[in-house]
């Protein structure tokens, strides 16, 4: 089991069966959003937590120890981060003593499950890159869905992954994949995919009973919900398309490999967008933490 820390607020909530979520640390770092946007995110989404009463719980590795839940001190150090930890990089942060990590989804995930904590929320999970049959680029986000009892909101995946593909492994893993108020899968910034998902919840009370089941049936991995980026909020698709072609093209050039991709796609949709993709993503993240939140909350008090 992880040796992860805990700041008192997140400790005292966990000890008294309180709605906790974790939010990974990735997205915040400047691997996921420009400054000073990343720092609006991380606001936006713990204010959206609070707001219903749940307590966050900000995932990364500090000075080698894993963190669920940070003091605000620390979190300037955080911002600035630009060591990427996915949940296999965790042992040789600890190890080798990382200053700053930010996780990803799946280390992440492996954090909140090693203190018990059942729901985090994200922008967009990691999935099956195009032309994978190739490069073997599948994300390790995917694996710790079905490895860590952990409920993920996330709103799809970007469509510069190949979406379908990503779906068909989600269903061999067998990780319940749900759409919240949808039957659709998300692509993060738009709401519809093409791609029907397995199951629909109407809303975060449907969504903490499934959870309530998945010990009754020895489901030992995780859930993905998929809530939809907030309508007002949404790409244009066409317009959206070409960005991610372009930055697509861009990332073959560069002759990029491992965990370098996504972070490099990430910035060249953000300038083929002309940082037009911002507010998207900060209204999806917060709209993610709210619904985590909900179904926190609802999963506590049931
Ligand atoms: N997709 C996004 N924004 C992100 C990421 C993915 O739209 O910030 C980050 C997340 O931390 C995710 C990680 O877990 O990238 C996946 O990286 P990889 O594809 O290398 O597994
Ligand atoms: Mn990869």
């Amino acid at each position: 089991m992880i040796a992860t820390r805990s700041n008192d607020e997140v400790t005292h909530a966990l000890a008294d069966g309180w709605a906790v979520v974790a939010l990974e640390s990735t997205i915040f770092s400047n691997l996921g959003l420009p400054t000073p946007d990343n720092l609006v995110a991380y606001e936006r989404c713990t204010a959206a937590i609070r707001a219903v009463g749940a307590v966050p719980a900000l995932t990364c590795v500090l000075d080698g120890v894993p963190r669920a839940g940070i003091d605000e001190g620390d979190l300037e150090r955080v911002l600035l981060g630009d060591t990427k930890v996915a949940a296999k990089d965790l042992p040789v942060a600890i190890g080798k003593r990382f200053g700053v990590g930010v996780t990803t989804v799946s280390a992440s995930m492996a954090i909140a499950a090693s203190v018990g904590i059942k729901v985090f929320a994200t922008g967009g999970i990691g999935g099956v890159h195009r032309g994978s049959e190739l490069t073997g680029d599948i994300s390790s986000d995917l694996t710790a869905l079905a490895t860590y009892p952990v409920a993920c909101v996330s709103a799809g995946a970007k469509a510069f992954l190949d979406l379908a593909r990503t779906l068909e492994y989600l269903e061999t893993l067998g990780v319940p994949v749900i759409g919240v108020g949808t039957d659709r899968f998300p692509a993060f910034y738009t709401r519809d995919s093409g791609l029907p998902v397995p199951h629909t919840v109407e809303g975060p009370e449907q969504a903490a009973e499934i959870l309530a089941a998945l010990p009754s049936i020895g489901h030992s991995g995780g859930v993905l919900f998929a809530v939809p980026i907030p309508e007002a909020a949404e790409l244009d698709a066409e317009r959206l398309d070409a960005a991610l072609q372009q930055a697509l093209d861009d990332a073959d050039g560069a002759d990029l490999t491992g965990p370098e991709v996504t972070p490099f796609v990430l910035g060249r949709i953000f300038e083929a967008t002309d940082g037009q993709s911002i507010p998207a993503n900060l209204a999806l993240a917060e709209n993610n933490a709210a619904v985590a939140a909900r179904i926190a909350v609802s999963l506590a008090t049931r």
